[in-house]
């Protein structure tokens, strides 16, 4: 069968700092090829509409598969499969990934038709086996697939994620995934899933608080395909288990790997971690992101981070002291006034540390849907993107938005401004010329992306699509209610060893 998997449009913060590879659809189309199926993969983080329309007349694929990852995409996905149903009636059109698991059933009836499935869930074991059935009542009845007709039983999960590494090959035009000076920049995933359960966050839903680590061979194996200079580490939490962290340098260092690696991970993670990290370094990590999410206690236990102010700032230093480029995250709250925001810039501006904001967001898969949604004030899927305001703010929401994007810029003026620049300025050239400007758009994008009145006249688009608001909850749900995949056991044998920082405490 001939299949055609496609990757959405970017969301506003990509548009300036990164754009990376979808690898989750590289390991679905991976999969599917490994089936048998003739198998082409579309990103449209890089390619238009019309190229997709183009694609799918020449390519003329039986079966086309979208990725919704992201709830901001749904509306641009609902209206593709619509428009493909139309153009290709005989097509079997469906989706998965992160968001769309989520809310599998709104999407159908959204679709009214045009999407044949709805994939919930890891898309490697089910995608060759839904491609398979398509056009077949048996659908409705594989794990993890919901249809019009009904829903199979719950997804199941790759027992080893060494198995269908992705499939880079399939993506055109890579030298355009890049994250700030990575450019170009490839990505891989050394672990998947996330023990803890911060209450704004849906990565531990999704997989039911499990965690699985590939193996040291396979993921040095991996990296040594790349070949790019520069990789994205998709991992939730990097190197949670240091010991996993060493047995993969160890491998990279026989197959004489040498790149530049940037990774996320916890504060609490690196101050107990230190050595791995440390010796990471010197395999080429020089970039890290720490959620640090918030400032104060009371905000880090409303997050349920489970580290304390002072974890964090410790973290910080180690960090520096360990020679990282860091970028941090805050989440400004819709309840946040002038004097609030005036506090973040002061602190930012006072650290070396690269300071992102993003705005407190509920998502369906997330604790707080449960328990903040029933405020909304918009039920519009493309403001789901953790930079508007979807619950009431305290200041009125053009006030909310100058002030975010005044601290957003003040920020970034101190990476972007001119002396900064400066420093930037030989690296920046030395990429264009060998033809990588990502880096060089970058620096110049901001003011025409974080703009106060584009983010403030996106709450008056018309909205096609509303989002279904979830049921009243009164009480704080069951954590494993809002699991999709179901790991026996996961949310107690998976959590990361005890520590003064860890899940424990
Ligand atoms: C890496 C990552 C990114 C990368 C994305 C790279 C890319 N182009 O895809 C970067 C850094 C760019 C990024 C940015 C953002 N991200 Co992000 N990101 C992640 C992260 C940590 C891992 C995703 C990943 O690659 N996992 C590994 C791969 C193998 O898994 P996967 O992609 O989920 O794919 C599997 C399944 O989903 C499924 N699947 C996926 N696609 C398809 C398609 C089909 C047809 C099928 C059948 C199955 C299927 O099968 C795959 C294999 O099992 C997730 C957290 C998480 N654990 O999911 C957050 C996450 C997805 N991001 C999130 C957010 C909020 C954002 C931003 C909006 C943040 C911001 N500050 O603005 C931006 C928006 C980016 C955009 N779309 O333009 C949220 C999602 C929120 C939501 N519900 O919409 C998540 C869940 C994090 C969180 N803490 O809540 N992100
Ligand atoms: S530690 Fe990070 S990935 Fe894990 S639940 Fe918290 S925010 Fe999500």
């Amino acid at each position: 069968m001939k299949v055609l998997l496609v990757h959405p449009s970017p969301l506003m913060y990509s548009e300036i700092f990164l754009r990376l590879e979808p690898i989750g659809v590289e390991r679905v189309a991976a999969a599917a090829r490994a089936a048998g199926h003739e198998v082409r993969l579309l990103d449209l983080q890089i390619f238009g509409h019309a190229d997709y329309y183009r694609e799918l007349s020449e390519f003329a694929p039986h079966a086309v598969g979208f990725s919704l990852n992201y709830l901001a995409n749904v509306p641009e996905v609902l209206d593709l499969a619509k428009e493909t149903k139309r153009r290709r009636p005989g097509c079997f059109i469906f989706a998965g990934g992160h968001s769309g698991s989520f809310i599998a059933d709104e999407l159908l009836a959204h679709a009214e038709g045009a999407l044949d499935a709805m994939v919930r869930g890891e898309g490697e074991l089910i995608t060759p086996r839904l491609l398979e059935a398509a056009g077949d009542p048996r659908v409705s009845t594989l794990p993890g697939v919901v249809t019009a007709d009904g829903a199979g039983p719950a997804p199941t999960m790759l027992d080893d994620i060494d198995r269908f590494p992705p499939a880079r090959d399939l993506t055109r035009r890579r030298h355009k995934y890049f994250i700030g000076v990575l450019d170009p920049c490839a990505s891989a995933e050394l672990t998947r899933g996330c023990p803890w359960d911060c209450s704004f966050c849906s990565a531990w839903t999704f997989y039911g608080r499990s965690y699985r680590k590939a193996s040291p061979e396979a993921a040095a194996d991996d990296l040594a395909r790349i070949t790019e200079p520069n990789v994205f580490l998709v991992d939730d939490v990097a190197f949670i288990h240091p010991e996993h962290g060493f047995a993969i340098g160890h491998e990279l260092e026989k197959r004489k790997v040498r790149k530049q690696y940037y990774l996320e991970t916890r504060c609490d993670v690196l101050l107990r971690n230190r050595e791995v990290f440390a010796y990471w370094k010197r395999l080429g990590l020089h970039y890290m992101f720490l959620g640090l999410e918030a400032l104060d206690e009371e905000a880090l236990r409303l997050h349920r981070k489970r580290v304390t102010p002072g974890e964090n700032f410790k973290a910080l230093e180690v960090a520096r002291e360990l020679g990282f480029t860091v970028a941090v995250n805050i989440i400004a709250d819709a309840d946040w006034d002038e004097r609030r925001f005036a506090l973040v810039r002061e602190w930012a501006l006072s650290v070396p540390e690269i300071v992102h904001l993003t705005v407190a967001t509920p998502y369906p898969g997330t604790e707080i849907w449960h328990t903040d949604s029933r405020r909304l004030t918009t039920l519009d899927y493309r403001l789901f993107d953790v930079q508007h305001a979807v619950l009431p703010t305290r200041l009125p929401l053009q006030r909310f938005y100058e002030e975010l994007v005044a601290t957003q810029a003040v920020i970034n003026r101190k990476h972007l401004g001119l002396t900064a620049l400066r420093e930037v300025a030989g690296l920046a050239t030395r990429l264009a010329l060998r033809g990588q400007t990502n880096f060089l758009r970058m620096l110049w994008k901001f003011g025409s992306v974080y703009n106060r009145d584009r983010q403030y006249s996106d709450h008056l688009r018309p909205v096609t699509y509303q989002m279904r608001p979830p049921a009243l909850a009164t009480a704080r749900p069951r954590a494993r209610d809002l699991f999709i995949h179901h790991v026996k056991g996961a949310d107690v044998a998976a959590a990361p060893a005890p520590s003064s920082g860890g899940q424990d405490t």
